[in-house]
């Protein structure tokens, strides 16, 4: 299957995207905020890109769907710097939202995975990853690396040096992930009985918990949940009670909400829910281990693609194509 292809090149994409990378330099005008738009999984890599920029706080910063940010918040984009991606580098509505943000003086970085697209014509400056992959196909390599692009633009504007010799770890650990890669199946014929999942996280967890959700829905067509981690508690807890045979999935890089997300589990459990922790924290037991020795600011990759590896695994268990996912359309552009 394509999809399974497509992850696998997850390394060698990482490397065109760090080349570039360190192609790129920041703007030398100071911005007033930095705004990250996108659609569907680039907007999850916009969420990526800006955890890594409000972790450092030295600056104004957003992410929003490219919809909500052209319909609502276009005002924001007054002396901006906005950092628009798409795979395709052709959706409808990150093409509009990027006019609407020059209209107010904003520069605008393009990120995309397709040469010679809309975005770049429109840009103030493009950053092309070609990536090779279909756009009918769940987006897995390049959601990765976008999301690597983001985070580096993000780890160059607070010149933070030591952040790039992070994102240079990345790869060797995504290497490792898929040198075990039959090792996701057993787990997903564990989770395959199961129908409803609710994906939770917190800080980088939760943009996993986001794009894991999108690609259980993509490739199995089923309905899901996604709170970040502790939201859960706060209502949708119900759902323990009304939905039979849910399954929770905990992504828990280790990092500031560790001790919470413990706290969390314990209770999950002692209300007989049995959630599934994918970690790289030694405190959680039962759990699926991560190879990854960073930090949790840049942990959204190393944890994404075991969640890809397990959604195409359900997805072949379950009988169905996950090349074809039904509905999905190559691009949105009206
Ligand atoms: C955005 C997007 C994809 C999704 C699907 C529909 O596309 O929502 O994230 O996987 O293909 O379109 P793009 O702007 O990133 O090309």
């Amino acid at each position: 299957f394509k999809m399974i292809r497509s992850i696998r090149g997850t390394p060698e994409v990482l490397d065109s995207a760090l080349k570039a990378l360190k192609e790129w330099n920041p703007p030398e005008k100071g911005f007033r905020r930095i705004i990250f738009i996108g659609c569907g999984s680039s907007y999850f890599s916009s969420l990526a890109g800006n955890h890594v920029l409000l972790k450092g706080s030295r600056v104004e910063s957003h992410a929003f769907p490219a919809s909500e940010f052209m319909l609502h918040y276009r005002e924001l984009a007054k002396d901006a710097l906005v950092v628009a991606s798409s795979r395709s580098g052709k959706t409808g509505e990150v093409i509009e939202a990027i006019k609407v943000a020059k209209k107010k003086s904003a520069t605008i970085i393009g990120v995309t995975c397709n040469e010679n697209s809309k975005i770049e014509e429109i840009s103030d400056e493009t950053i092309v990853i070609p990536s090779g992959e279909e756009p009918n196909i769940p987006a897995t390599k390049s959601f990765s690396s976008i999301t690597f692009v983001l985070q580096g633009i993000a780890v160059k504007l607070l010149e933070r040096e030591d952040k790039l010799k992070e994102l240079e770890a990345i790869k060797p650990t995504v290497k490792k992930i898929l040198a075990q890669e039959d090792e996701y199946r057993p787990i997903a014929e564990r989770l395959v009985s199961k129908r409803v999942f609710v994906h939770l996280g917190s800080g980088s967890g939760y943009v996993v918990a986001l794009e894991g959700a999108l690609k259980f829905r993509e490739t199995l067509g089923l309905p899901n949940e996604v709170f970040p981690a502790l939201e859960f508690r706060h209502g949708p807890v119900a759902l323990l009670r009304g939905v039979k045979g849910l399954q929770p999935i905990l992504i828990a890089p280790k990092g500031d909400s560790t001790d919470a997300l413990k706290r969390l589990v314990n209770d999950l459990a002692s209300r007989n829910a049995d959630p599934l922790v994918f970690t790289n924290s030694g405190i959680f037991e039962n759990c699926v281990r991560i190879p990854w020795d960073g930090s949790e600011e840049l942990a959204v990759i190393p944890f994404v693609v075991p969640i890809q590896i397990i959604a195409y695994y359900l997805a072949v268990l379950s009988g169905l194509n996950p090349d074809f996912p039904e509905g999905l359309v190559k691009v949105v552009e009206r």
